[in-house]
């Protein structure tokens, strides 16, 4: 079972790295940001299934006061919804105080949309109905960060990246998903692959040290054999 599940994860891992190359090359061809704010040309946020993946992009968006942002059902069934209990199964509230929070309901036609006009200051974190436990969450800055998702954690998974801070959504503007911080010593998923690498190396080596002291090598070779 346990093995199982590693497998999965590992899967996950390569397909988010064949993410990260993909999204990288798109943002030296075309800015993640689509549209300019206005009503008639809205910022614009995909709401996309891609695989086993359920992804709003871009997954940080900033925006000015008064400014409109448009969500694009491009593929699968989804909506957009503030976190708000006024909202399914949302029980805490991730929109500044004073702000309307909204709900789109789920769409299942391709190329539906739903317009929203951010009218208060703050930080505002949304997410999709039925992926919410999937990772499919965003966030959108307008003018300052603030308001009460700036002081929890969203309840939720990201997808394959993390929630953009806050920060950075307003240095960067738009934020193309899957979503992670620069380190120094290279982008997350590739740390995280060698992490599970040496991870690994380690385990065989240890099992290889208690099989000649010991002799509990063949046991728990008899274990993994039954996992499977
Ligand atoms: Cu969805």
């Amino acid at each position: 079972m346990k093995r199982r599940q590693f497998i999965t994860k590992a899967g996950g891992a390569s397909l988010a790295a064949t993410g990260v190359v993909g999204s990288a090359a798109a943002q030296e061809s075309s800015d993640p940001r689509q549209g300019s704010g206005t009503k008639d040309d809205p910022y614009i946020v995909e709401m996309r299934t891609e695989g086993s993946e359920f992804l709003f992009d871009p997954v940080g968006l900033y925006v000015e006061k008064g400014d409109w942002v448009r969500w694009v059902n491009v593929s699968g069934s989804h909506s957009t919804t503030a976190y708000d209990p006024s909202n399914p199964n949302a029980e805490v509230r991730l929109i500044p105080e004073g702000a309307k929070a909204w709900d789109s309901g789920t769409y299942q036609e391709q190329g539906a949309t739903f317009d929203y006009q951010f009218q208060v200051e703050g930080t505002y974190d949304y997410y999709c109905i039925p992926h919410k436990t999937l990772g499919m969450v965003g966030r959108v800055v307008c003018g300052s960060p603030g308001g009460p998702a700036e002081n929890q954690e969203i309840p939720d998974d990201v997808g394959s990246g993390v929630m953009p801070d806050s920060e950075t959504i307003v240095e960067e503007k738009a934020l193309a998903y899957p979503y992670f911080p620069e380190t120094s010593g290279g982008p997350l998923p590739n740390l995280a692959l060698g992490a599970a690498a040496l991870f690994g190396i380690g385990n065989v080596y240890l099992l290889s040290q208690t099989d000649r002291f010991s002799g509990r090598y063949s046991q728990d070779t008899t274990d993994d054999t039954e996992i499977e």
